[in-house]
């Protein structure tokens, strides 16, 4: 899995061509990724989402990316956690799946993912990384175009659970 990598940092300095944004069906901002990266957009972020009418759990939307450095901004709201008996982890697919298959439908060669739902939704970290892992290297598999997939985690744990997950898929 040579063009899937997990790193450590702020999403919003990601060089990648899109950044996804872990968003509320609203996508009228809010706060932890979502704030921050509105906060480095710029106000035409928020003004372009206003006009897409909000996006349902699982799916996303695709906007500019304004002042960030990325091109674009990929907006997925995952599911709030609720114990995991209301559908949880397949939402959480739907997000990567269909922020990738958005990307792909704009050509779009790299990408950056925070890890969605992890924080103020509360979703477990290590199963959202064995989701979030799972989606990203199945669709590598079957996709020749993309170019680099980044999971750019914020504290150390996130990033452990990420990394651990990734390594499961290292051929021996
Ligand atoms: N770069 C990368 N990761 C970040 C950053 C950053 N700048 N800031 C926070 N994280 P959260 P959710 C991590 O709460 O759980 C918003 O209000 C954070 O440490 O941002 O999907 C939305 O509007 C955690 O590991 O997203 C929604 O209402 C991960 O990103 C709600 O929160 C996700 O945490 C969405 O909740």
């Amino acid at each position: 899995m040579e063009r899937f990598y997990v790193t450590k940092g702020d999403i919003v300095r990601a060089k990648t061509q899109a950044i996804v944004n872990a968003a509320n069906t609203s996508l009228l901002g809010g706060g932890g990724v979502d704030g921050a990266i509105h906060r480095a957009a710029g106000p035409e972020l928020l003004l372009e989402c206003e006009t897409l009418g909000g996006c349902k759990t699982g799916e996303a939307k695709l906007t500019g990316g304004y002042k960030l450095k990325a091109q674009y901004v990929i907006h997925t709201p995952g599911p709030i956690w609720r114990g995991g008996n209301w559908g949880e982890e397949e939402l959480l697919a739907n997000c990567y799946k269909n922020c990738l298959q958005l990307a792909r439908q704009h050509e779009i060669t790299t990408i950056a993912f925070p890890s969605i739902s992890t924080g103020v939704y509360r979703f477990p970290v290590e199963l959202a990384a064995s989701i979030a892992v799972r989606e990203i290297v199945s669709f590598l598999e079957n996709d020749q175009q993309m170019e680099q997939v980044l999971m750019v985690c914020f504290d150390d744990t996130t990033y452990q659970a990420y990394e651990a997950e990734r390594k499961k898929y290292i051929k021996a």
